[in-house]
């Protein structure tokens, strides 16, 4: 088992360390505009401190709300809030004002650093803390220019909180789960170390935004941990990801399967040579993506499964152990079975929910589903497994209504509340149907009201709407419209047979 001593700054060990070691003059973040070495990175995460502490008058236990593009500032305002003893709480760049303004108020958030391109939806949320935005010359840069000591990590306990990271509930409500510093070196000292093989000549490319911890993990602090380089990139798109890994010689890549499947027909026209292993979660891997990788690059991919709740990827499977249709075994560290639905454990062949049990477990912020997912001391992911003879883990689907599309979470009912607030809208149930470029989409089956013609001109207006409501990844792709919704006797949508139909 993993052990950390009971007083520990998890930036103390992934950064100050290698510059009290001699490294402080090897590349740490790559960013589109600047490249920062190991001491670059300590000196703007010290000034940031500076800043949240002197300037904010922050103490520890305070939450800072983080919103910024995947950049060297995001990246060191992250830093800073956890070498500062403060709870980091990084939001996805998409989100509108009304998500922001539900984790703001959930959270109970005391400041925000914000990148000045960000700043419409937030300024939108009524009372918002105060912010300082970065990306601004009159900003944050300029206060840390008054900051130039050094920040000594402020003395917190191992299972003190310093990340609340967000996941969108299947009832749309987001969760904000709660991990620890003892955590994040956990998350580094497993899938990275046991899985990945991660080295400190690797250089970590992707576009799994930092405040998915998939991202965060990925693309900052498992390059950290073994003193290698992370390239964030602001604008991720299938051929700048392409050309970055070109350019920067990147050996190790984190995205998602519909990226890889997007990225597949360009790969000839780039020299890949650099790369050498490929991550793939976020989203379950069908054989035919990992197939076409393969034959285009040469590499067989790295598929895992992870949870917001438990920070990381769980079970997974590399060069030898990589079995095709499986997502791997349990990653050294954690433990899975496959529960039955009284919650007694299965035998191989049989499907049934999975269970995960490791250094890092579900800890949700206010939130009586805490009750639902963790089982004596077991994680359920809400996803079906299940297991062969020799102990590989075979996903099936998802055990809720969460739809997963190009990586990313959706909860249906989000996006049916937004929808029902549309004048033209009577009733609706929204379901993923499988898809062969993002796994899934989101579909919206709509009942109109009375004088609304059911054309695709509707079905426009519908989809802008919820893009201006919610971030816009989880816009319906396809819009149904019917006269009546299956329900039933007591009036409950059956979105099963959405998904039939
Ligand atoms: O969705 C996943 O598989 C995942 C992977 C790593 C970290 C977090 C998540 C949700």
């Amino acid at each position: 088992a993993l052990q950390y001593p009971a007083r520990l700054n998890c930036v103390a060990e992934l950064l100050d360390r290698h510059v009290a070691a001699g490294r402080g003059g090897r590349t740490a973040i790559v960013g589109d505009a600047v490249t920062w070495t190991y001491a670059d990175l300590m000196q703007h995460v010290d000034r940031i401190a500076h800043v949240l502490r002197s300037d904010l008058n922050l103490v520890p236990g305070n939450r800072v709300l983080l919103r910024g593009a995947n950049c060297p500032m995001m990246a060191a305002a992250i830093l800073a809030a956890f070498k500062a003893g403060l709870v980091a709480v990084p939001t996805m760049p998409l989100l509108r004002a009304r998500e922001l303004g539900i984790i703001l108020d959930k959270a109970r958030v005391n400041a925000v650093l914000c990148a000045r391109p960000l700043a419409d939806e937030l300024e939108q949320v009524a009372g918002h803390p105060p912010v300082v935005y970065f990306q601004d010359p009159d900003g944050l840069e300029a206060r840390m220019a008054r900051h130039d000591a050094p920040f000594a990590p402020v003395d917190t306990a191992g299972d003190d909180v310093c990340l609340i990271a967000f996941t969108s509930g299947t009832t749309g409500i987001p969760k904000g789960t709660m991990h620890f510093h003892r955590d994040i070196l956990a998350i580094c000292d497993c899938f990275p170390r046991h899985t990945l093989g991660a080295q400190a000549d690797d250089v970590f490319i992707g576009t799994p935004p930092l405040a998915f911890t998939f991202g965060l993990g990925g693309l900052l602090l498992f390059p950290l941990r073994v003193g290698a380089a992370g390239v964030l990139l602001e604008k991720p798109a299938p051929e700048g990801l392409l050309a970055a890994i070109e350019r920067y010689k990147a050996t190790v890549c984190f995205t998602a399967p519909t990226f890889y499947r997007q990225m597949t027909p360009l790969v000839p026209r780039y020299d890949l040579r650099s790369l050498q292993k490929c991550v793939s979660a976020g989203e379950a891997l069908p054989l035919a993506t990992r197939d076409a990788w393969k034959t285009a690059t040469g590499i067989a991919m790295i598929d895992g499964i992870g949870a917001t709740e438990l920070l990381h990827i769980f079970i997974s499977a590399s060069g030898a152990d990589i079995r095709p249709g499986a997502t791997g075994k349990p990653v050294p560290g954690y433990r899975a079975c496959i529960l039955d639905d009284d919650g007694a454990p299965v035998g191989p062949g049989v499907v049934g929910r999975l269970a995960v049990k490791g250094p890092t477990g579900c800890r949700y912020l206010a939130d009586e589903r805490q009750r639902d997912y963790v089982l004596d001391g077991w994680n359920l992911t809400g996803d079906s497994y299940e297991t062969d003879a020799d102990g590989y883990f075979y996903y099936r689907s998802r055990t809720d209504d969460m739809i997963i599309s190009a990586g990313y979470n959706i909860a249906g009912a989000e996006v049916e509340e937004v929808l029902l607030r549309h004048p033209a809208v009577a009733e609706c149930g929204v379901v993923g149907r499988a898809d062969e470029e993002r796994g899934q989409i989101v579909e919206a089956h709509v009942v109109l009201k009375p004088g609304f013609e059911p054309t695709p001109e509707t079905a426009c207006v519908l989809q802008d709407f919820v893009k201006a409501q919610i971030a816009p990844y989880k816009y319906p792709r396809a819009v149904r419209f019917t006269d009546k919704l299956p329900r039933t006797e007591t009036g409950k949508l059956q979105r099963y047979k959405l998904r039939l139909s």
